[in-house]
């Protein structure tokens, strides 16, 4: 019988989850596991101290945001779920990785240099070399497949690379992986500066839409959001970003085609853009609220699914890097 395809991705817990978030990544994490693949899906809490992080915070949003996975259907007896600190192996290939990684490659990195600006006062050597330990969670997993957001195409292309010079070199090691990025919702912009992505760590609140925000905060935050003066309801996302963006949220969440929502806006006005779209957040995102703040109580159950999680991701892991250390030599 022929193995299944791996898929693997990951999130940082670094703030209030978006609903850029959910439809870039989480919501395709929960579909592609009804289809056939295995899934490793980690909270990547080694990326999160890229930025300057709060130790106590971090533990408990790491702890919220496995709850946050789970409520958004993550099935721990299909798919792996694990933080990404329990399995060592990510730091030991990243080290390897960083000596098969040029300086000229991470100098392209759109993510390093908006983060440098961002975060003017720590531009350390982590945020540099983010990409490399990103190449490393996927390949340690002979990942085929990685549902990510747009932002990170960058990223998966560099742990192409990586992959292909390492094969290259030693031989087969790795998978060369294939990005998922969704064709509606693949890059959700702010609702305040629609030329910018929907951030979590967005200064601005109403910029976001937080997967855990109430429904009078979702309904008040589309309302406010930043449109333009045409008054006509069609898809251009250079011409009309924020209606574009609106069109484009709405269309994930109504279950239509782009084209599809322009047609049943046709004529309306974009208070009516603005009402349906929150409603139609606020509906899908009601039971995955109510999912999330049950299993907040439950840590027991939480610390069980990630225990689980680490053994099984670290029996995969231990593979790939006993590969690559005897191929590099490391293994006397
Ligand atoms: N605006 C977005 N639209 C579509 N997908 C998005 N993703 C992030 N923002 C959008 C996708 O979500 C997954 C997890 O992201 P992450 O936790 O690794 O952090 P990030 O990409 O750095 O996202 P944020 O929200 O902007 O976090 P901060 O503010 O902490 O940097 C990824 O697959 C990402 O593509």
């Amino acid at each position: 019988m022929a193995h299944k395809k791996t898929i693997l991705s990951g999130i940082q817990p670094s703030g209030s989850p978006t609903l850029g978030n959910y439809v870039g990544a989480l919501r395709n994490w929960s579909l592609l596991q009804q289809e056939d693949y295995e899934c490793f899906y980690c909270v990547v809490n080694l990326h999160a101290i890229t930025v300057k992080q709060d130790p106590e915070a971090l533990r408990r949003r790491t702890m919220d945001t496995v709850a946050l996975l789970l409520a958004c259907g993550i099935n721990p007896s299909t798919s792996t779920l694990f933080v990404q600190s329990h399995v060592t192996e990510h730091a030991e290939l990243t080290w390897v990785l960083n000596c098969y990684t040029y300086m000229g490659e991470l100098n392209r990195m759109t993510q390093f240099k908006d983060k440098s600006v961002k975060h003017a006062d720590n531009i350390n050597a982590g945020l540099y070399t983010y990409p490399v330990l990103m190449a490393s969670d996927i390949l340690l997993y002979q990942s085929h497949l990685v549902p990510v957001g747009a932002d990170q195409k960058q990223h998966l292309e560099i742990a192409r690379d990586i992959a292909i010079r390492f094969n290259n070199a030693h031989g087969d090691a790795f998978v060369i992986p294939d990005g998922y990025i969704p064709k509606a919702g693949g890059r959700v912009m702010s609702l305040q500066d629609p030329s910018q992505k929907m951030s979590k760590s967005d200064p601005n609140p109403n910029g976001y839409i937080a997967i855990m925000d109430d429904p009078a905060d979702i309904l008040k935050k589309f309302k406010r959001a930043v449109t333009d003066s045409e008054g006509s309801i069609h898809f251009d996302p250079q011409a009309k970003p924020g209606v574009s963006n609106l069109l484009a949220i709405y269309s994930v969440f109504a279950n239509m085609t782009v084209p599809e929502a322009e047609a049943h806006f046709a004529g309306k006005g974009y208070g009516h853009l603005k009402t349906e779209t929150a409603e139609a957040v606020i509906a899908d995102l009601a039971p995955l609220q109510q999912t999330y703040n049950k299993l907040l109580a439950e840590e027991g159950y939480l610390r069980e699914v990630i225990a689980k999680g680490a053994a099984q991701a670290r029996a995969r892991a231990a593979q790939t890097l006993a590969d690559v250390y005897h191929k590099v030599g490391l293994d006397v």
